[in-house]
């Protein structure tokens, strides 16, 4: 932990309480202490009203086909079934796509693919639903038609949810035939299932008039508003859809929420009773979407120093049934290419295949790691073809200051903090030092090697569709001196909720304690964008803040008013207010401010400014800013079982001005194992000939625990400021993290090549499980062998492998 951080977590709580600093202070979550007591309320704690019925969805059993009929007379038959809902029951539109509406609720006339709900059980017991779900495929009669199970198959047929995206700069091919050196690669980067420990969940329940409360685990609560009440064609004011936490989201529960609360509310409407639907883990997996896994082509020219001189990349990934969010998440792969890096002519195209498979979605990073992966890949064969230290060809590329710092979708690089955060952590972290002993260590070790490795990061702050960068917040000050704050984001555990209020108790000078954020509800904050791209504290920060000024300039106007001096001299501090020379308690203030009928409350609205993009071409300035990192990650392969171990991680991160350390050490650390898991063990595998997921339970998917964290772990906040105004100078911080967990994968990629004195490329796959490793070693076990035979190129053993 920071020095800085641990030192204050032990200063007395009454000490805290009372410091003047709200913001910039590392305390802990709001509902910590809810937390750890098993006393914070999810979705399927709140109590039950008498009647609740539950729901489980009906699968389809094959991956592509003709719906010809369901034998609903069976389903009602069983045991503790009320009701049974297809898509005829839909009263309105049968719709829940995010973006483009062809994504059906329930199927009809075709099922897309193997897990689509076709039919949903309402019975009086969650498990007698269950039971009747599962006959779902002695009850469909559907007439197979063969499926598309992959992207490249999708590619050939031309098929795609979008049509595909460019994004180019100058001459790529040129300046790749005039380079000295020519690399021409193709690799592979698996999905990632978001894993959320709280599953996919909502309750519906019936209101008067027709009108409907829906608690749903959504990071979206507009959006499932929108969706259940164009399903049930009602209006939005109709629909409440409720959303106190979540236990994680990770970008699973943007927009594939929808299913779960369009089901549930559509069987309350119908039943006029509460319907609760939480699938279990299996169907979740089987239902939804997940990370999208890429396929990368590259070629690409560059000089003896290894800069990068002209690049094309084509970029492939599995949408999956529908568009979903994957036309954005493509979008963010294309615009996170360039990574850290200054690509002067580069040309980049991607394509997102329709297949019959579950429709991938957005999670953490929304494409922008799987973009950044490829270039990095590149750098680091790059440097291996030259014989070089991968970091020296890192710095030969990094983006300048001044100069060489314009992306390709020419938006300037500002802030540009890479070289000076690099240069501290390769420090901090003795990377030289390190590299040099290993190499030296893994010379006398014939089975185990070690590798290492130094990744940075940059990430575009902002979503990248201008308008969704807005955000509402209400703060309503009671005349005791405490305070309720409800805003449109909501939390999932990244601290959220105790950012806004830290931003509000520093606005109104009042102690943490007495702000309360309640929880994010459609009837409250309308018109919300998704808690998402990292946005959620930038913008319902700064909405919050607006807020809070508002009654502070009203209040502070009243004290003048009454106590005499200037309104803009008045100090809010330590719950009290400072007016002219005298201390009021803030209580006793707004006593008399609320008996002169002065307005306590106020709404507040924000909009990131200075955002323009052209989708069509790729140009403007999407990101309102950059947040910077990097990370030196230590591992050892052991070469017979292709096992690995993370043996140590040093991570520096730019936040800028921190809200809040401690919640943003979390997020950083957590973010850096969640990219370690996605790219050395979390596999997912689908049948080849029916599609069927096969690793759809924990006890096939293999997400990090804690024995996978490195035993030595220093994570560090780069000491900084955001050169854009955002809320007290900070740094979105939630995805960002997400890619220092490349530097684990190429310490893997380093450990691999040392057994054949670096000369040969690892052939190695992400995730590189301890069978991909084992590949990759055998690989390059070859490829050395055949290199001491005179007549065979190694290179071309390597590739034949
Ligand atoms: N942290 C926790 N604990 N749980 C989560 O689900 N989601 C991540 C990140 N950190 C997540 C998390 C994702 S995908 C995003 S976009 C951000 O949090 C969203 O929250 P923020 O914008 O408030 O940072
Ligand atoms: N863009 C983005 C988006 O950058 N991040 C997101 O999460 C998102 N969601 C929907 C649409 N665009
Ligand atoms: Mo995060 S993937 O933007 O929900």
């Amino acid at each position: 932990m920071n020095r800085a951080v641990e030192s204050f977590l032990n200063t007395d709580p009454a000490a805290q309480a009372h410091s003047g600093a709200r913001v910039g202070v590392p305390r802990a979550h709001e509902s910590a202490h809810l937390h750890v007591a098993g006393a914070a309320p999810y979705v399927d704690d709140i109590p039950e009203v008498a009647g609740t019925l539950h729901a489980a969805l009906g699968l389809s059993p094959v991956a592509h086909g003709k719906l010809r009929g369901i034998d609903l007379d069976k389903l009602r038959s069983q045991p503790g079934v009320v009701a049974v809902l297809t898509a005829a029951d839909i009263p309105g539109s049968n719709d829940c796509g995010a973006i483009v509406h062809d994504e059906p609720i329930l199927a009809v006339g075709e099922v897309q693919f193997l897990g689509q709900p076709v039919f949903a059980i309402i019975a009086t017991e969650r498990e007698l639903a269950r039971r009747a779900a599962a006959l779902a495929r002695q009850v469909l009669d559907i007439e197979p038609l063969p499926p598309v199970l992959t992207a490249r198959e999708g590619h050939a047929k031309g098929q795609y949810v979008v049509p595909p995206a460019h994004l180019v700069r100058g001459d790529a091919r040129a300046a790749i035939a005039a380079a000295p050196h020519r690399l021409q690669d193709r690799f592979v980067l698996g999905g990632q299932e978001q894993f959320y420990l709280e599953g996919q969940i909502s309750y519906a329940v019936p209101q008067e008039d027709g009108c409907l409360k829906v608690h749903c685990s959504t990071q979206h609560p507009s959006e499932m508003q929108h969706v259940v009440a164009h399903m049930l064609g009602k209006q939005k004011h109709h629909v409440q859809v409720e959303c106190r936490r979540m236990g994680g989201g990770f970008g699973g529960k943007e927009s594939q929420s929808a299913i779960f609360a369009s089901v549930a509310s559509l069987a309350a409407f119908k039943l006029g009773r509460p319907v609760k639907l939480r699938p279990d883990r299996d169907d979740d997996f089987m239902i939804t979407g997940r990370r999208h896994a890429f396929e990368f082509d590259v070629d690409v020219g560059f000089d003896d120093e290894g800069r990068l001189l002209g690049v094309e990349v084509e970029m492939l990934t599995n949408a999956g049934w529908s568009a979903d969010l994957s036309a954005a998440v493509m979008g963010r792969a294309l615009c996170h290419f360039d990574n850290a890096y200054w690509l002067p002519d580069v040309a980049m195209h991607g394509y997102c295949a329709r297949t019959n498979t579950q429709s991938n979605t957005a999670f953490r990073g929304f494409g922008g790691p799987q973009g950044a992966f490829a270039i990095e890949h590149v750098i680091d064969t790059v440097a291996r073809r030259l014989g070089r230290d991968p970091l020296e060809v890192r710095r030969a590329n990094f983006y300048g200051v001044g100069e060489r710092d314009v992306t390709p979708y020419e938006q300037k690089v500002e802030g540009n903090v890479i070289e000076p955060l690099v240069a501290d952590l390769e420090a901090s972290s003795g990377y030289q030092a390190r590299r040099a002993e290993i190499a030296a260590w893994n010379a006398q070790s014939p089975v185990l090697k070690r590798g290492i490795a130094l990744t940075p990061v940059k990430f575009g702050i902002s979503f990248n569709v201008q308008h969704l960068n807005q955000a509402g917040a209400l703060v309503h000050l009671y005349t005791d001196g405490s305070a309720l704050v409800n805003h449109g984001g909501t939390e999932m555990g990244q601290g959220l909720n105790t950012k806004v209020a830290q931003v509000v108790a520093h606005e109104l000078g009042l102690s943490f304690d007495r702000i309360r954020v309640t929880a994010t509800d459609t009837f409250k904050v309308v018109n919300t964008s998704a808690t998402a791209a990292s946005t959620g504290s930038d913008l319902n920060g700064k909405a919050a803040q607006d807020a809070a000024r508002q009654i502070r300039e009203r209040l502070a106007a009243f004290a003048a008013g009454k106590h005499g001096g200037a309104a803009d001299e008045v100090r809010f501090v330590h719950d009290h207010v400072e007016v002219n020379g005298r201390r009021v308690p803030i209580e006793e203030l707004l006593v008399e401010a609320y008996l002169a009928r002065v307005q306590l409350w106020s709404d507040g609205f924000y909009a990131t400014p200075g955002l323009h993009w052209d989708s069509k071409n790729m140009k403007g300035r999407p990101f309102y800013y950059f947040a910077y990192g990097a990370a030196v990650s230590e591992v050892v392969v052991d070469t017979l079982t292709g096992e690995t171990k993370l043996l140590r991680g040093d991570l520096l991160h730019d936040v800028g001005k921190s809200l809040n350390p401690a919640l943003d050490l979390g997020q950083v650390e957590g973010a850096y194992i969640q990219g370690m898991g996605w790219l050395t063990m979390e596999e997912l595998v689908w049948h080849p000939k029916t599609g069927a997921l096969l690793t759809h339970a924990p006890s096939t998917y293999k997400i990090p625990t804690a024995n996978d964290a490195p035993p030595v772990f220093n994570a560090r906040l780069f000491d900084n400021t955001n050169v854009a105004d955002s809320i007290h100078r900070s740094k979105a911080v939630g995805e960002p993290p997400l890619l220092l967990g490349f530097s684990v994968w190429h310490a893997i990629r380093d450990a691999v090549s040392s057994i054949g004195g670096h000369r040969f490329d690892p052939p190695l796959r992400a995730p590189a499980t301890a069978e991909a490793v084992l590949d990759a070693v055998e690989a390059v076990q070859a490829a050395a062998a055949q290199a001491c035979a005179p007549s065979v190129d190694a290179a071309e053993a390597v590739e034949a492998k």
